[in-house]
């Protein structure tokens, strides 16, 4: 019997269409972190104020389309906000690996056109909400973590569902499709520690068809 075995199973269905594919992105990691790195030196994230208030997360973006916010609201915007400049395009590893995950999950055809990359610090959390802005909901929304853990807070279709908590570490992908696409989600205060690779804190990338 083995009791102290560190393995994760590779696949693990959450709910319709949704399934989490632990250490997904660890065999391309020495493309993809420097990627994200030469990314975020260029395009430094910043935290987005929205209606509800100002992010704790800080936020960049790649793709056709990034995620912009500011007190009158939030959308997808193909502008850099301040510069206007359009956004850096989705490197080749990052857009590749997004599609073979999605291609596991089930969904053969998927092209992201948007990278949303959000950096979390200890302290920094997302709320409970629901992705709604992207035009088309049959495709999936791949999410890639990377860094020190967080607990990934998976609802269902009414914000008063209670939440799966879910222990998303470096390199875990979820892909998020079907039933699920629509379902309530955050992230749990990100608590204080320190990743080898990444130091303090937490990268999610999420990939999307926005249009
Ligand atoms: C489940 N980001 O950017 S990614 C977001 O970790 C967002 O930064 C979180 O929620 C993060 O909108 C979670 C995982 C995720 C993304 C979209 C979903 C889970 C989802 C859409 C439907 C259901
Ligand atoms: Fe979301």
């Amino acid at each position: 019997m083995d009791l102290f075995s560190e393995q994760r199973p590779e696949f693990v269905p959450l709910a319709t269409g949704a399934c989490w594919l632990p250490g997904f992105a660890l065999p391309v990691m020495d493309a993809l972190w420097p990627a994200v790195q030469q990314h975020l030196c260029q395009h430094p994230a910043q935290q987005m104020m929205t209606p509800m208030g100002l992010m704790s997360v800080r936020t960049s973006s790649m793709g056709d389309w990034g995620w912009v916010g500011n007190s009158q609201g939030y959308a997808y915007s193909a502008h850099q906000p301040g510069t206007h400049l359009p956004w850096p395009p989705i490197p080749p590893v990052i857009a590749q690996l997004a599609a073979a995950a999605a291609n596991r999950a089930g969904y053969p055809d998927f092209v992201p056109d948007s990278c949303l990359i959000n950096v979390y610090a200890p302290g920094s959390k997302m709320g409970l909400h629901q992705d709604k802005d992207e035009m088309d909901f049959s495709q999936p929304i791949v999410s890639l973590s990377l860094g020190i853990a967080a607990t990934f807070l998976f609802g269902g279709g009414k914000r008063s569902d209670k939440p799966v908590r879910i222990p998303l570490q470096h390199g875990d992908i979820v892909v998020w499709g079907g039933a699920s696409r629509r379902f309530y989600h955050g992230v749990a205060q990100v608590k204080a520690a320190t990743h080898p690779l990444l130091g303090a804190q937490r990268i999610n990338l999420t990939l999307r068809k926005a249009r």
